[in-house]
């Protein structure tokens, strides 16, 4: 009996301990294994002295005390004042002395607000490290950059390092419902705990501030933007007060979505035109009590006139009038509002891609200061691959922000590994030339092309109460990722799989290597078993999971996936170039004639700019039939690739996460081979040409795929 006690003990234990990990996401501090870095530490950091006392200072050393005795195995004396060599002097530029601040001097002035600084200094022949900043939030960031040093087992001597966030707002945008349900998520139900707020904290409300603050996430908004107007209520604001209270010292401001409609719905008004005086004065006020409880709420981020959202065009007015409105009643308080451009209409018979730029880049430099517009990274909808959008460059007078998708709603769910960092670059990397060769995206959103004050890039997280938070672990990384490349736009995707994978699961070079290029693949594995060469949108309707190419009986005509592929006899892809849509004079003409041209058109892009024949002749030679079904088939390959090399990595990994991701592979390698044979098996009907010999044969027939249905699949509403 004793001893069954005993094993159940045990057994419970470990797997607290091994679940702790999914849990710990990168901040796991694992323990410096290699001894020539240990002692490398050991010898640079003898001491700690932390100056300050807000609640900010106080997370910082809590930060590093447990960064330093898990990863190091003690730690270093705490002093109240710097006496003898090798202390980490930790505290903003007004806690310093004279003789440090000085020394940095030159530091200070290469920062903003928000950057820190990191520096090996000698005062009066004593070494020291400094890590400073202009406030307590900056020094937290400071804190937890150097402690990924310490995680990536980089160098800890000779440190210079002063670093600032190159956008102002970088914020997660939570599509969670007051039901606690997630629109398009894929880990569990909402974190936010409604039932139980304000009187109940849970820890998790404080680990999800933490975490964002070690990345530099500096907002959220809460709620879905989808919005439910009840958020605005006395009863709910007094619960996102309790959360506005835990996510303060961490750097972290609350942003709620605004229900247009909400003057009629909450305030009993008869109408939310915003142009009426009682309605402006409704705003006015409502903004005033949220203010009155929560002095540094960020403000609202707004979905108006589209997809069934009501807006200003509801009472004939349009998206300047609305947001504009709602700018001038967060104003007096310092807020601002994100004014999403993702609009859309079934009554306008335009090629879908067009007409978010067709609405909204007439309405350049009429929105008010305090108004960012947030555009989606591509003109239709988060797939795989989108050319970026054409608003990027096309509003020199009004601040851009960038909405990318962390959620996995067109890859894969969370079953999918896809390592959205990659995503994201290829976007930011993109030329808009708007202000000749060079004008990048990342240019746009950081403000530096049009030198915008309002600066921001937006995710859709694909946080829930999961146990590992995003439900797949390596999920984890695109949290990371979009966190990283919030602040620095310029970030390479590599450098962040290697920063992740060292935080997350081990510095072995055998395991990182292969790993990481494992991760920077993925993206591309997912675009040519999904959607290559270009084409999008063919995912099943409603709840989006799987392959739906053959849907075409939905009421809005660009719901149906066949509206985008427009495959036939005669070939297949939707025709944008200048013969077509004329999707492609939206770009500056550099890229317009690049995409409109078949001849410089990237390949990755060809069927969403052109309609080509079946036996159109692809760069390397094949048809694109062969070319398309090849792609489908490279794409079912590199999933299995991706196998091997998790498998070899099974001795670097902890056995519970291991196993989670290898069983999640093979999800990954059977849905595959799903849209490959789907997909293929469709298109067939228009080209009527056999399958390459490379490319495996379907095992079921296009009847049975169209059958499968999925009235419970999550996240869709
Ligand atoms: O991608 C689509 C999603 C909707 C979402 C919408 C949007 C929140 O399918 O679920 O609604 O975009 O971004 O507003």
């Amino acid at each position: 009996m004793t001893s069954l006690r005993f094993v159940f003990l045990f057994l419970l234990i470990s797997f607290s301990a091994s679940a702790q990990k999914d849990y710990k996401l990168w901040l796991q501090y694992n323990t410096v294994t290699n001894p020539t870095v240990a002692s490398q530490y050991k010898s640079n950091l003898k001491g700690i002295v932390v100056l300050g006392n807000s609640e900010t200072i106080r997370i910082a050393e809590k930060e590093l005390k447990t960064g330093f005795s898990d990863m190091l195995g003690n730690i270093p004396e705490i002093k109240s004042e710097v006496k003898g060599e090798y202390n980490i002097i930790v505290g903003s530029q007004s806690n310093l002395n004279a003789e440090i601040k000085n020394e940095l001097q030159s530091d200070f002035d290469k920062i903003n607000n928000e950057g820190f600084i990191i520096k090996s200094i000698s005062i009066k022949n004593k070494k020291q490290i400094v890590i400073t900043g202009k406030n307590d939030v900056a020094v937290l960031y400071g804190v937890f950059h150097f402690l990924r040093i310490l995680q990536t087992n980089k160098s800890v001597k000779n440190l210079n390092i002063a670093d600032s966030p190159k956008t102002n707002i970088r914020i997660l945008n939570h599509w969670d419902n007051l039901d606690r349900t997630v629109e398009r998520g894929y880990a569990g139900f909402s974190l936010w705990n409604w039932q139980k707020l304000p009187d109940f904290i849970d820890q998790r409300y404080i680990d999800y501030a933490r975490t964002n603050a070690s990345i530099g996430i500096n907002g959220t908004v809460l709620t879905n933007v989808n919005a439910n107007a009840l958020i605005l209520t006395p009863q709910y604001l007094e619960k996102v007060e309790a959360l506005a209270n835990v996510f303060r010292p961490y750097g972290i401001k609350v942003y709620l979505t605004a229900r247009f409609s909400a003057p009629i719905e909450i305030g009993s008004l008869k109408t939310a035109d915003p142009k009426d005086p009682e309605v402006m004065n409704w705003w006015k006020n409502k903004s005033a009590e949220i203010y009155k409880r929560i002095p540094d709420f960020g403000g609202f981020l707004v979905k108006a006139n589209s997809e069934g959202q009501p807006g200003p065009q509801n009472y004939g007015r349009n998206h300047v009038d609305g947001a504009n409105m709602l700018a001038d009643a967060v104003a007096p308080f310092g807020g601002v509002v994100m004014w999403r451009a993702f609009v859309y209409s079934e009554h306008d018979a335009n090629d879908r891609a067009k007409q978010a730029y067709t609405e909204f880049q007439p309405y350049d430099g009429k929105f008010k200061e305090n108004v960012i517009v947030q555009v989606k990274n591509g003109a239709i909808d988060f797939q795989p691959r989108e050319p970026f959008h054409p608003l990027f460059g096309a509003m020199p007078k009004t601040p851009l922000m960038m909405e990318f998708q962390i959620t996995q709603e067109y890859l894969g769910f969370s079953t999918h590994l896809v390592f959205l960092p990659k995503l994201f670059q290829e976007v930011l990397e993109s030329d808009t030339y708007q202000k000749g060769k060079g004008s990048t995206v990342a240019k746009v959103v950081d403000g530096t092309l049009y030198q915008n004050k309002l600066t921001g890039i937006a995710g859709v997280a694909n946080i829930g109460n999961d146990l590992n938070w995003t439900g797949h672990p390596f999920a984890q990384a695109n949290w990371y990722g979009f966190g990283r490349l919030a602040w620095n736009p310029y970030l390479d995707s590599e450098v962040i799989a290697e920063e992740w994978l060292r935080s997350t699961f081990s510095n072995d070079e055998n395991f990182i290597k292969p790993v990481k290029d494992m991760m920077i693949e993925s993206r591309e594995a997912v675009v040519n078993y999904m959607t290559p060469l270009g084409l999008h949108h063919i995912m099943d309707t409603g709840h989006h999971y799987g392959p739906g190419p053959w849907v075409s009986n939905l009421s809005r005509p660009e719901w149906n996936p066949t509206y985008y592929h427009k495959a036939d006899k005669n070939g297949i892809g939707f025709d944008r170039s200048k013969s077509g849509t004329n999707a492609v004079s939206q770009y500056a003409p550099e890229v317009a004639n690049l995409f409109d041209n078949l001849e410089t058109c990237p390949e990755k892009d060809l069927l969403w700019f052109h309609h080509v024949s079946w036996d159109y002749k692809l760069k390397n030679g094949q048809t694109l039939w062969n070319g398309l079904a090849l792609k489908y088939q490279e794409g079912v390959n590199q999933v299995r690739e991706m196998q091997n090399v998790w498998n070899k990595a099974e001795k670097y990994v902890d056995s519970e996460r291991f196993n989670e991701v290898k069983m999640l592979l093979e999800i990954q390698h059977k849905e595959a081979k799903w849209w490959r044979d789907a997909c293929l098996l469709y298109f067939q009907q228009f080209s009527g040409k056999e399958l390459p010999e490379r490319v495996e044969k379907p095992t079921q027939t296009l009847e049975y795929f169209k059958s499968l249905k999925f009235p419970f699949a999550p996240g869709n509403g």
